[in-house]
């Protein structure tokens, strides 16, 4: 038996009344925006799972073949997903995240407005941005854990410790995560990222919000403007 390994890429942006019949679209590319599906009653765990079902169906949808569709089988899938940070400051920024199949999460990070030196970054719960950035909530936390630092056990899902402006206020960074997949019950889709005011002590500062939010102050911008895009290699 021969196979062959091709590739298929997702893009298609939907919009919040297309999602819900998504799956009905003989569509190659697919990119979710988590801003117009968090206007859906879904709850934003849900969105992994609901995705592979609906690509697992584009795929069946886009078999060029007159004979009834055979189920392709993905071997490996690449996902990307962006978030475009701001705030009611002049602090601005984009984060970018990359994920091979179930490995670990690389997100790359330009922020600009800074003030020099560390600010703390985090993954907060909601990607909901409705009053600011304080309606992101706490820090994404699905293990019920304290703050703690990004390479320790102990720590929120969601913290990523500090990143640094240099003289020109702008910081760049690129993370590599465990705890910040692009989907499954974990999933980074439907939440937000934050930037602070202050340096994140990493749970050792001592003060009383040390082990909450590492007493890394005021948001200055948030993000969850999320698409996710999904490049796909299948055998044939
Ligand atoms: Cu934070
Ligand atoms: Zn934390």
């Amino acid at each position: 038996m021969q196979a062959a390994l091709a590739v298929m890429a997702a893009h298609t942006v939907f919009t919040a009344a297309a999602a819900p019949t998504a799956h009905h679209l003989p569509l190659l590319f697919t990119n979710i925006s988590s801003h117009s599906l968090s206007s859906l009653p879904l709850h934003s765990s849900f969105h992994g799972v609901a995705l592979k079902a609906n690509l697992r169906q584009l795929v069946s949808f886009s078999t060029p073949s007159a004979a009834a569709p055979k189920p392709l089988t993905v071997v490996s899938a690449a996902k990307k997903a962006v978030a475009v940070l701001k705030g009611t400051s002049t602090v601005e920024g984009v984060v970018t995240l990359t994920q091979e199949d179930e490995g670990p999460t690389t997100v790359n990070v330009r922020i600009t407005g800074l003030t020099p030196g560390k600010h703390g970054f985090h993954l907060h719960e909601f990607g909901d941005t409705t009053n600011g950035c304080i309606s992101t909530g706490p820090h994404f936390n699905p293990n019920g854990l304290t703050h703690g630092a990004p390479d320790e056990e102990v720590r929120h899902a969601g913290d990523l410790g500090n990143i640094v402006a240099n003289a020109d206020g702008v910081a760049e960074a690129t993370i590599v995560d465990n705890q910040i997949p692009l989907t499954g019950p974990n999933s980074v889709v439907g939440r937000a990222f934050v930037v602070h005011e202050l340096e994140d002590d990493l749970g050792k500062g001592g003060h009383e919000l040390s082990l909450s939010t590492g007493n890394a102050g005021g948001r200055l911008a948030c993000g969850m403007h999320f698409v996710l895009n999904f490049i796909f290699w299948y055998i044939i």
